[in-house]
């Protein structure tokens, strides 16, 4: 069993010392050091960040970019939010936001349905919501929805693999949880692209409850249950560093294609070793500068874009060099 690098244990740990001492994670900004901000928001704002976790590169270069459209703006930014994906315990942080009197909430909600009520509360409160990342099936009560083309990344996996694997055998999905918006669309990107070839079969459907150990778990038993199997794709980090382990200690690497999403630098690691044949790269910067940059405009009275999709970038061995701004960051 493949266990956290010392780095993300120790990354871990800080967020949860600052997380459990109520610290406000990022941005006083204003600002103290660095250029002048070319653009000043007319008051001055307070903007919350509520990620879907705060331990995971994603999140955290989204952090990196709302933090630096903060100080562009000259806006306070608070970056908080739990250490692990859960509802129960993401939905405190929007009450805690409210109660405070933030100007606006940036937030990737855990899931579509159980973030609604607490994102309903804010609005009644009178704080404009944009979510960045995931989002909630009731856009109305939203400013914008910022986020991938989640649907097309898992097409392009599905395409990629079918012709890796020369277009017949059998494929498994290792996802996160049923109910979060990115990921159920590149399992349904995924699905809908494997009906174009008929002699590919998708004979799992896993869920690892993002976490990377379970993913490798789940990925051994999809082995061992189909010997034969010639493809994964792991909808997110956790699931596609879980599934490549998994592959790696089935003995299977190169028997076993393994496609995955994001763009972290363990899974750079795995595709430079061959455990991953392709990651789906999103733009998490892009979508933490923009979710800021869209909050001021709604404070001011502009207009922003409803929705949002954010082209992906797919990285393999051959074109990673080239794609290097688009690996994750591990440290704010
Ligand atoms: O894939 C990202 C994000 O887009 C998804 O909503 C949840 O998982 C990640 O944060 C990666 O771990």
């Amino acid at each position: 069993m493949r266990m956290l690098s010392p780095s993300r244990r120790t990354r871990a740990a800080a967020w949860l010392t600052a997380v459990a001492s109520g610290a406000t994670l990022l941005a006083t900004v204003g600002a103290t050091t660095g250029a002048a901000p070319v653009r000043h928001a007319a008051k001055h704002y307070t903007i919350a960040l509520i990620p879907g976790l705060t331990t995971d590169p994603f999140y955290i270069s989204m952090g990196i970019g709302a933090e630096a459209a903060a100080k562009k703006l000259g806006v306070t930014l608070l970056w908080q939010g739990a250490p692990t994906w859960s509802v129960s315990q993401q939905t405190p942080y929007v009450a805690a936001m409210v109660s405070r009197h933030v100007n606006a909430i940036l937030i990737a909600p855990t899931d579509v349905k159980q973030l609604i009520p607490p994102i309903r509360n804010a609005v009644k409160a009178g704080i404009p919501v944009i979510t960045v990342d995931t989002t909630i099936a009731d856009q109305s009560l939203l400013k914008s929805a910022i986020t991938s083309n989640n649907f097309q990344g898992g097409e392009v996996a599905a395409k990629m693999m079918a012709q890796q694997i020369g277009g017949k055998g059998e494929v498994a999905v290792i996802n996160t949880l049923p109910g979060i918006s990115t990921t159920d669309a590149r399992q349904a990107g995924f699905v809908a692209e494997m009906k174009h070839f008929p002699n590919i079969k998708i004979v799992a459907m896993e869920y690892d409850n993002d976490q990377q150990t379970t993913a490798e778990t789940d990925a051994q038993h999809i082995l061992l249950r189909y010997p034969g199997l010639k493809g994964i794709f792991g909808t997110n980090l956790y699931s596609a560093v879980g599934a490549a382990a998994g592959v790696e200690q089935a003995g299977k690497i190169g028997a076993v294609k393994v496609f995955g999403y994001d763009a972290e630098p363990l899974e750079v690691q795995d595709l430079q070793k061959g455990l991953l044949s392709a990651i789906v790269a999103q733009k998490p910067y892009l979508e933490g500068y923009l979710g800021v940059e869209y909050a001021v405009d709604v404070l001011e009275g502009k207009s922003v874009p409803k929705s949002v999709q954010l082209p992906n970038v797919v990285i393999t061995r051959a074109n990673l060099k080239a794609n290097a701004q688009w690996i994750y960051k591990t440290h704010l």
